[in-house]
């Protein structure tokens, strides 16, 4: 099991199993946060694997919000993804998001806002520290893995755009490149890609502006060069290759709503109790364990219930799913 930690270079070094397994026992001495070790021990198996490339990212490693459950494969991470805009097969991103131009990137910060803002990628990775965090993203089509983001809680992006009190949901907005985007040529959705977020879930500590995973930048395939991770809502709230993040005061209908309004609502809190229309939520199959290896019970939120629960204090979550 430990041959995932041996293959994983932290933070902007390649970092001795010694130096890892030290880690490892402050994140075990974390049990005081019991929603984020609630989980099943997931028990991964070990395997030759391809090692993390691309431009290192440097990042402190984050005690507060990491799972110590064992950590994706890089290949498991890179290559089993969801990201319509270049096709609906899972490896269908890592075949043809490279093809994606990123540089220059802008994203832009407007709508209720007193200093709506333009940043270039260069900036937005300065503006406040970067964290490991090791989350759960659980998907909506009821498989999960464990992943080592690196980024800042997007509460200090908002911030320096100075909400208004009009500023009640923020809206994401992904990059549309028709020319290289095969999925946005076949349809499916209403294109681009847009998602939303109540603005407390936005000012959230847990919400997290990405832009690197396992140590290295984001590769396109995992929304590069910058993305958001909200962990206890199913994946695809976490809306990549951002170019527009819009405050507004009403809340916005997201693209997955607009195609099946039944099956994906607005809330998205990862829910065991409340079934897809087509499916039940109660478990989860973590990518990686192996073709046998025993579903896992999905938790409420994802395992974040202690730090997002009061969100929606009394919420019906059976109607606002
Ligand atoms: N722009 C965009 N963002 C997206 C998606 C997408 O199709 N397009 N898929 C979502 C879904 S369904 C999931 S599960 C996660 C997957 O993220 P990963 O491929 O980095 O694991 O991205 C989310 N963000
Ligand atoms: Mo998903």
């Amino acid at each position: 099991m430990h041959g995932f930690r041996k293959n994983y270079p932290v933070a902007s070094e390649i970092t001795p199993e010694s130096v890892w397994q030290s880690r490892r026992q402050w994140l075990r001495a974390a049990v005081s946060a019991p929603a984020l070790l609630a989980a099943g021990a997931a028990s991964a198996k070990a395997a030759p694997d391809t090692e993390p490339f691309g431009p290192k990212l440097a990042a402190t490693p984050s005690q507060r919000w990491s799972t110590d459950e064992t950590v994706n494969r890089w290949s498991d991470i890179t290559t089993y993804n969801n990201f319509y805009e270049f096709g609906t097969g899972k490896g269908d991103p890592a075949e043809n998001a490279g093809r994606m131009q990123l540089t220059p990137w802008a994203v832009q910060v407007d709508g209720a806002v007193r200093k709506p803002l333009t940043l270039d990628i260069d900036a937005l990775r300065h503006l406040a520290p970067m964290e490991e965090r090791i989350y759960r993203l659980r998907c909506v089509e009821a498989w999960s893995m464990v992943i080592p983001w690196i980024g800042y809680s997007l509460s200090h992006l908002l911030k320096k755009a100075e909400p208004t009190e009009e500023a009640r949901y923020v809206v994401f907005t992904t990059v549309l490149q028709p020319d290289v985007m095969p999925g946005v040529r076949q349809g499916i959705l209403n294109w681009p890609y847009t998602e939303g977020l109540r603005m407390d879930e936005a000012m959230h500590p847990l919400t997290l502006l990405t832009f690197g995973v396992y140590g290295r930048e984001l590769p396109a395939q995992n929304g590069a060069p910058m993305r958001v991770i909200i962990p206890w809502k199913y994946g695809f709230k976490s809306a990549k290759s951002l170019v527009r993040i819009h405050l507004q005061s009403t809340p916005p209908l997201t693209a997955w709503m607009q195609a099946a309004p039944q099956e994906y609502g607005f809330y998205a809190n990862v829910n065991p109790a409340v079934p897809h229309p087509r499916w039940s939520q109660e478990t989860e199959r973590r990518i990686g364990s192996g073709f046998f290896a025993s579903r896992i019970p999905t938790q409420p939120f994802n395992g974040y219930a202690s730090e997002v629960a009061s969100l929606y204090k009394g919420m019906d979550l059976r109607r606002n799913f």
